[in-house]
């Protein structure tokens, strides 16, 4: 299919598409360059994507995998140009960094949609809009949670005059680890919660793992809480703190983000404490997205996904309702 001829947005910050018929009977090509498959949120946001592209017949997605890899995704923003693809979405892997390739997308006239993370630019008509949480806010609940039940779950003996937090930080650069940090540390200001340890894992189990025994190499029973920024850290910490020879969920209180199944299924057995949620769901939402620019709809700067806080106590009523 041409590309769309498309009037790029004003400060009004919308971007009008006009379509031919003829073209719109074509397939609409949407260039989509996903971060990995570092985590099980990553991959359920793949299924969410690859899925719903299969469920609508009027879209042609090309899909591309850059392993965790900033150089890998411009690659792929590149190519999608140069097939002259109708709209290209991405997932950041890292905030900042995206300037050149998108302004050759705005030369090519093709829309850019981000999915899931932000980027940092200075100008914000390189993207059209940004669909995804809100990071700040999952670091906020998870400190809140905590701030509410710290009191009635510390283990024995430990007394709550200071509340030690271990904190296992998403991927360096990431817009989720910056804000996920934000958050949290915007509610426990001024609280007996002190961070004695924040390193990145990378959002991966097995770096979480190493992370954890390196923290309790250092700090052991000293520490009180583990705050992970997505639960496929927190199920690779857990594994190390058995290993230390403490309970995870009760020695030490794990609150973590995402609520993928794990989370829950670790909840069940008393080994996380709480999950804030965060959908990897925006498969049809990003499709919808892509309908209305063909149609010449204008969207919204921001769309943010709806989200919940699973604690231990709702998890087995839960685990059989979720989707990932
Ligand atoms: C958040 C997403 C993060 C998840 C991790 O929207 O970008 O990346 O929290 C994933 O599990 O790896």
């Amino acid at each position: 299919m041409k590309r769309f001829t498309s009037l790029f947005a004003s400060a009004l910050l919308v971007c009008s598409m006009a379509v031919t018929s003829a073209q719109a009977a074509d397939k609409i090509v949407v260039g989509f360059s996903q971060i990995g498959a570092e985590s099980a949120w990553r991959v359920a946001n793949t299924d969410s994507i690859t899925s719903e592209a299969k469920n609508r017949p009027n879209i042609d997605l090309k899909f591309s995998d850059a392993q965790q890899k900033q150089e890998n995704q411009i690659k792929a923003l590149r190519s999608f140009i140069s097939q002259g693809v109708d709209v290209i979405a991405f997932s950041p892997v890292v905030e900042t960094g995206w300037e050149p390739v998108l302004k050759e997308a705005k030369r090519a006239h093709i829309p850019v949609i981000l999915t899931d993370r932000a980027v940092d630019v200075q100008d914000d008509t390189l993207w059209v809009t940004f669909m995804g949480s809100d990071f700040v806010e999952e670091g906020r609940r998870a400190g809140n949670w905590l701030l509410e039940n710290y009191g009635r779950l510390k283990a024995e003996g430990k007394s709550s005059d200071v509340i030690n937090v271990v904190e296992l930080q998403g991927t360096v650069g990431s817009a989720p680890a910056i804000d996920r940090k934000t958050g949290f540390e915007e509610v426990v200001k001024g609280s007996p919660v002190k961070i004695i340890k924040s390193q990145s894992g990378d959002f991966t189990r097995a770096k979480g793992k190493e992370v954890m025994e390196a923290f309790l190499k250092s700090e052991g029973k000293n520490i009180d809480v583990l705050y992970a920024h997505n639960d496929d850290m927190a199920l690779g910490a857990i594994q190390a703190i058995e290993e230390y020879g403490l309970k995870p969920g009760k020695d030490i209180i794990i609150v973590s983000i995402d609520a993928v199944r794990g989370a829950f299924e670790a909840m069940v057995e008393g080994k996380l404490n709480c999950t804030v949620e965060c959908s990897p769901l925006l498969g049809p939402q990003l499709f919808d997205a892509v309908e209305a620019l063909a149609a010449g709809k204008e969207l919204p700067k921001r769309i943010v996904t709806n989200e919940d806080v699973f604690p231990a106590e709702t998890a087995a009523e839960i685990l059989p309702t979720r989707k990932y």
